[in-house]
């Protein structure tokens, strides 16, 4: 691995933000690529810090600051990620589902989204089912993208589903779901309309779904 990213990796590791930051510069200035920066630098620390939380080698808080070192790493690689040409392709509104605070995957997936031409409408973290209703009747969106991190918050992607559904609003509006625990055999079990495992492959979800309904 290059050095650069493994100082950065190393930064997110400890929480410290202000490293994160400028290790994330110094990987732009040599040009690395964006989205080698994101997996490799701070994706794959991410997935440490929570293999040593399994271990009961870290708690809460260290997780938190090393999402709060991410999500600044995030900002300064987020005009990279994007592209520049903004056609409108739809409308998405995006949250991570009740009772789930985890929200580094959402803003991802929302940044990719909002790179490939889409607007976003993001609601935030421990939406519930009513929210995304009041929201879609409001907004009309093409799709809604739920996200969740914990086992114990799957089932509220079902009741929002069942939500969306009891207030007519599956017609129109398709719905897509992610995020680490999710599998492709829930989203068949709970009738949503697409599945991904990465945020770029949630943008190819959202193509393909859209293509298809035109
Ligand atoms: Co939490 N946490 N956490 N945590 N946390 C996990 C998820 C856990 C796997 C850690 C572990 O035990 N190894 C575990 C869940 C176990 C389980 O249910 N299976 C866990 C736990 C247990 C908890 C608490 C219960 C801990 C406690 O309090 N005892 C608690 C719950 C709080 C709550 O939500 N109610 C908790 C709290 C927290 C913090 C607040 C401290 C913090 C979150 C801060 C934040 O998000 N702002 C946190 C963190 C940072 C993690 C880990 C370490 C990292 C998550 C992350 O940001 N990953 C995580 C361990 C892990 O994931 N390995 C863990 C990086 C991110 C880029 O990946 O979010 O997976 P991810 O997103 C991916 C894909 O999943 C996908 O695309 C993204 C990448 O391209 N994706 C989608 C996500 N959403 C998508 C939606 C889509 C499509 C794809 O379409 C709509």
């Amino acid at each position: 691995m290059e050095e650069v990213l493994q100082k950065l990796f190393n930064s997110i590791l400890e929480g410290n933000a202000a490293a994160t930051r400028e290790y994330v510069q110094a990987a732009l200035d040599i040009n690395l690529k964006p989205e080698v920066i994101l997996n490799h630098g701070m994706i794959d620390a991410m997935r440490r810090v929570g293999a040593l939380f399994e271990e009961g080698e870290c708690y809460v808080p260290e997780m938190l600051v090393s999402a709060r070192a991410m999500q600044g790493g995030m900002a300064l690689l987020k005009p990279h990620l994007q592209q520049t040409d903004k056609k409108s392709n739809g409308k998405v509104v995006i949250g991570t589902v009740k009772g789930d605070l985890h929200d580094i995957g959402k803003n991802l997936v929302a940044l990719m989204l909002e790179g490939e031409g889409y607007e976003i409408i993001d609601l935030g973290v421990d939406v519930p089912a009513e929210k995304f209703v009041e929201v879609a009747k409001e907004v009309k969106p093409d799709i809604v993208a739920l996200s969740a991190l914990l086992t114990t918050t799957m089932p509220s992607m079902k009741t929002t589903i069942d939500a969306l559904t009891a207030a007519g609003l599956r017609n129109s509006t398709m719905v897509i779901i992610g995020g680490a625990p999710v599998t492709e055999s829930y989203a068949h079990q709970i009738e949503a309309d697409g599945f991904a495992t990465d945020a770029s492959r949630a943008v190819g979800m959202v193509n393909g779904l859209l293509a298809n309904k035109s």
